[in-house]
């Protein structure tokens, strides 16, 4: 029998049928908490730092303070991808308000919990990312600043599950969402570029955005290959008229869009600069310079 994965819970290490939290978490009953999905490539954490730096921001944000620093926690993760003998891994990092009672007041919560998962991921299928998706914008709108902050990466995700059941039910791969002015803003766990005019664009986080780590990593493989990178508003109207669209991620890392709403993106085929950049990208992956090395 197959050994169970080893998930890490507060410094020890639990099989997954035994890896449980109690119910009076507050990352269960109130989505009170934060999280990462980072990803390991041949034995390299791809952008380890920039995600516990993300984490400790959103941490900050909600005033939930980690009982780990900063180094601890690289080293759990790290810790925990080699107990369960990974390479190739995606990491779920939860950190929640912890356990409390039944008032919402974080008061209540002595101490958070640390939660650190390595499994895997996948978005699409194989064929979908050759051939690039099919994405429906949908109804449901991101969320403006002054709402729950759309820089926070919180357990609060019910504008993403609401977005994506919109485009499961119309029977499309993955749902894109605008910001409260009609701007396009992001998928429901990924961020959207376009290609107009052999130029990049990108919408800004203003338009209600995680600011992805992707995001970054494509912007600064682009501006390094010579193409230029252009943060602004995207209209929905430039998006179906684009020359090419993809959507980057921990989780969808390049996925070229075909087709959005009905209507072909260019000629319905992943483009050349789209491309190029999945080539790129690709390249990446498993630099150690790219990243935290699991065993050193
Ligand atoms: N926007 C949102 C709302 C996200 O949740 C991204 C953009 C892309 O960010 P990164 O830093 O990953 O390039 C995210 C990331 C999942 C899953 O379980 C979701 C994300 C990442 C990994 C896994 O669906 N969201």
């Amino acid at each position: 029998m197959e050994a169970e994965p080893l998930v890490y819970i507060d410094g020890e290490y639990y099989p997954k049928s035994q890896a449980k939290i109690s119910v009076f978490d507050h990352g269960f009953l109130y989505g009170d908490g934060v999280f990462e999905g980072i990803r390991a490539y041949k034995g390299v954490v791809l952008r380890l730092k920039e995600h516990i730096d993300r984490l400790y921001n959103s941490a900050k944000v909600l005033m939930l303070n980690i009982p780990l620093t900063k180094e601890e926690m690289i080293n759990a993760v790290l810790e925990t991808l080699r107990r369960n003998k990974l390479t190739d891994a995606y990491i779920r990092l939860v950190v929640t308000r912890g356990v409390g009672d039944l008032g919402l007041d974080p008061r209540k919560c002595a101490k958070p919990t640390v939660i650190i998962i390595a499994d895997s991921i996948k978005l699409y299928s194989r064929e979908a990312k050759e051939k690039g998706i099919r994405v429906l914008i949908v109804w449901v709108r991101r969320n403006p600043v002054d709402t729950t902050p759309h820089e926070v990466k919180s357990l609060n995700y019910l504008n993403s599950v609401l977005g994506k059941i919109e485009a499961n039910n119309a029977g499309y791969d993955e749902a894109i969402c605008l910001d409260k002015n009609g701007y396009l803003s992001e998928g429901v766990g990924e961020n959207l570029f376009i290609v107009r005019n052999g130029k990049l664009l990108t919408p800004p986080s203003s338009a209600g955005l995680l600011v992805g780590i992707t995001r970054d990593i494509v912007v600064k493989l682009a501006e390094r290959i010579g193409y230029t990178v252009i943060e602004q508003n995207i209209t929905p109207t430039e998006l179906f008229t684009a020359e090419e669209a993809f959507l980057t991620g921990t989780a969808a890392e390049i996925t070229p869009i075909a087709e959005v709403n009905g209507r072909l993106i260019g000629d319905g085929k992943p483009g050349p600069i789209t491309r190029r950049l999945m080539m790129e990208f690709e390249k990446l992956l498993g630099d150690p310079r790219e990243g935290v090395p699991i065993y050193s």
